[in-house]
C-alpha cells in the first residue's frame, strides 16, 4: 500500500516536472502562434536573397601558410595547417581594414538586390570582428582596432538593409571552444568556454548595434549538448522578433534549415530553408582560387531556389584590407542589372505551382483574385512558342519584363501557349510575367515514380 502511494506520488512529480520544464522551454518561440511566426518571419520570406560575408584574419594568410597552399576552404587554414595558437595570433597585425568602406559593401549588395547581410562576427578561430570583454582576441589587435560591425550596422540602417551576425558557437581554436586537437594551450572545458566566452559574447552582439541583429547564424553544433544549447537560445529573448538557423546545436531546430553548396530537388517541405554559397570555391578570402561560378549561374541558381520557396545567401570573402575581390564586384554588378530589370520575380515571390517545366522555372505571386506567375526561361524556344503545361486557370495577358512587350497568348485546353520574339531578351534568364484571374488552377502530371526500392539486399556478413 505504502509503495502504491509513493509511486503515485513519483508519477505525479514527474508530470508535474515535465509540465514545468514545457512552459519554461529555455526557447523564446517555443510556444509561437502560425500567425506569430508567420509575422516574424515575414521580412526574410520576401528577401529571397541575400549576402554573406566570410570576413577575418585567415585572409591574411588567403590560402598559403609557410609557403605552402593549403587545400581547402580559406577560413579553416588554422586548422588544415594545424597552426599553433601563438604563430596564428600574429595575422591580425596584418589585418588592416585600410580600405575598408562599409557603405560600398553595402551599396554592392543593394545594388545586386540583395535585402540583408549576414557577417561573421566570430568564425571558427574565435577572432571577433567587434571588441569583446571576453577575449582579447579580436579586432582590439589590429591595426584598426575598433568595432568593425558597427560601420557596418550603421550602413545597413541607413540603406534599409537588414544585418545578421555569424558567429560560431562551439568551434573556437583560440579561447578554449570545441575543434582545435592541434594545441595544447587551448585549453578550457567545454562548459567553461560556453559560460566564459559564448554566453559573454552573444550577449554582446545582441546588445550594441541597436536594431540589429535581425539573424543570428549558429554555426557547426561541435560538442553541443540541450544543456550548452539552452543557456544560448535562451538569450534570443533579448532581441524579440530575431531570426536564428537551424545550427545551434542540442536538439534545437531553429527557424531555418541551411543546405550548404548545393540547391535541394523540390525545396523543404513546412519549413524555411536558406541555401548558402561561395561565387569560388572557398568562403574565407584565398588569393589563389580563380574558380568563380558564372553571372549565368548564380542568375539561374537565385531564381531556382526562388522556384523552391527559398532564399539565396551568396558568400563574399573581402580581403584583409576590406575590399571585395574584382570577380564578385564583376558578379555583383551583372546579377544588379538583371535584378532591376526582373526583381520582381524574386521579391516577394512564392514557390512554382509547376512539378516540372523542361524550359527553366516559375516563381509567383498571388493577390485576392488571380495573380502572376513568372516563367524564367533559361532554354528559350527555337519556334518561338512557349508551352506552360497544364495551366487552366483564365490567362489575362502576358508581357516580358525586360522591355515590357505584351505578348499574344493562346489558351487551349490544356496548356497555354506564349508567342515569344525569335531571340531571349536576356542570355541568363528572361522573365515573362502572365497573368491569371481567380484561383491557380494547374494540372501536373503525376510525379515521376519513385525509384524503385532496392529489393532488400541480403544481411550482410559482419567482419
Ligand atoms: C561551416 C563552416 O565550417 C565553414 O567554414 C563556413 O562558415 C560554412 C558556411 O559553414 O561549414 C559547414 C557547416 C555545415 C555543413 C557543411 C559545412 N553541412 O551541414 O553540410
Amino acid at each position: 500500500m505504502k509503495m502504491i502511494r509513493l509511486s503515485i506520488v513519483a508519477l505525479l512529480l514527474t508530470a508535474f516536472a515535465a509540465r514545468a520544464a514545457d512552459t519554461a522551454s529555455p526557447d523564446p518561440y517555443a510556444n509561437e502562434t502560425k500567425e506569430q511566426r508567420d509575422a516574424r518571419m515575414a521580412w526574410w520570406r520576401e528577401a529571397r536573397f541575400g549576402m554573406f560575408i566570410h570576413w577575418g584574419v585567415y585572409a591574411v594568410p588567403a590560402g598559403t601558410y609557410n609557403g605552402k597552399q593549403i587545400p581547402g576552404i580559406g577560413e579553416w587554414i588554422m586548422n588544415r595547417g594545424k597552426i599553433p595558437k601563438s604563430e596564428y595570433r600574429t595575422y591580425a597585425d596584418k589585418f588592416t581594414a585600410a580600405k575598408y568602406d562599409p557603405e560600398k559593401w553595402v551599396a554592392l549588395a543593394k545594388a545586386a538586390g540583395m535585402k540583408y547581410i549576414v557577417i561573421t562576427s566570430k568564425h571558427h578561430d574565435g577572432f571577433t570582428l567587434f571588441p569583446s570583454a571576453a577575449t582579447n582576441w579580436g579586432v582590439g589587435l589590429s591595426p584598426y582596432k575598433n568595432d568593425l560591425l558597427k560601420p557596418l550596422a550603421e550602413a545597413c540602417r541607413k540603406n534599409g538593409i537588414k544585418l545578421g551576425f555569424y558567429y560560431s558557437q562551439a568551434q573556437d581554436w583560440n579561447n578554449g571552444g570545441a575543434g582545435n586537437s592541434w594545441d595544447p594551450t587551448n585549453k578550457r572545458s567545454m562548459d567553461e568556454y560556453i559560460d566564459q566566452v559564448a554566453v559573454p559574447q552573444v550577449k554582446e552582439i545582441l546588445s550594441n548595434y541597436g536594431e540589429f541583429p535581425a539573424v543570428i547564424w549558429w554555426d557547426t553544433p561541435h560538442d553541443m549538448n540541450p544543456e550548452r544549447a539552452a543557456k544560448l537560445i535562451a538569450l534570443l529573448k533579448m532581441k524579440p522578433g530575431i531570426i536564428h538557423n537551424n545550427r545551434l546545436g542540442g536538439g534545437f531546430k531553429g527557424d531555418t534549415d541551411t543546405p550548404e553548396q548545393h540547391i535541394p530537388a523540390t525545396g523543404i517541405k513546412d519549413r524555411d530553408w536558406e541555401t548558402c554559397m561561395t561565387m569560388n570555391g572557398t568562403w574565407g578570402y584565398k588569393s589563389y582560387d580563380d574558380n568563380w561560378k558564372s553571372t549565368k549561374t548564380l542568375i539561374q541558381n537565385l531564381a531556382d531556389i526562388a522556384s523552391k520557396g527559398g532564399n539565396y545567401l551568396l558568400n563574399v570573402g573581402p580581403t584583409a584590407e576590406g575590399e571585395f575581390p574584382q570577380p564578385i564586384i564583376e558578379r555583383l554588378t551583372q546579377i544588379g542589372k538583371w535584378m532591376d530589370v526582373n526583381g520582381d520575380s524574386i521579391h516577394g515571390s512564392s514557390a512554382s505551382a509547376f512539378t516540372k517545366l523542361a524550359w527553366g522555372r516559375c516563381t509567383k505571386k498571388i493577390t485576392a483574385d488571380g495573380g502572376t506567375l513568372f516563367l524564367h526561361v533559361f532554354d528559350w524556344p527555337a519556334d518561338g512558342k512557349l508551352v506552360v503545361p497544364g495551366l487552366k486557370s483564365k490567362v489575362t495577358g502576358a508581357k516580358l519584363l525586360a522591355g515590357g512587350a505584351k505578348l499574344d497568348v493562346e489558351q487551349g485546353a490544356g496548356d497555354v501557349t506564349v508567342k515569344v520574339p525569335a531571340a531571349a531578351p536576356d542570355a541568363n534568364d528572361s522573365v515573362i510575367a502572365l497573368d491569371y484571374t481567380g484561383t491557380l488552377d494547374v494540372n501536373n502530371p503525376p510525379p515521376d515514380p519513385e525509384p524503385a526500392k532496392a529489393a532488400k539486399a541480403p544481411a550482410k556478413k559482419k567482419k
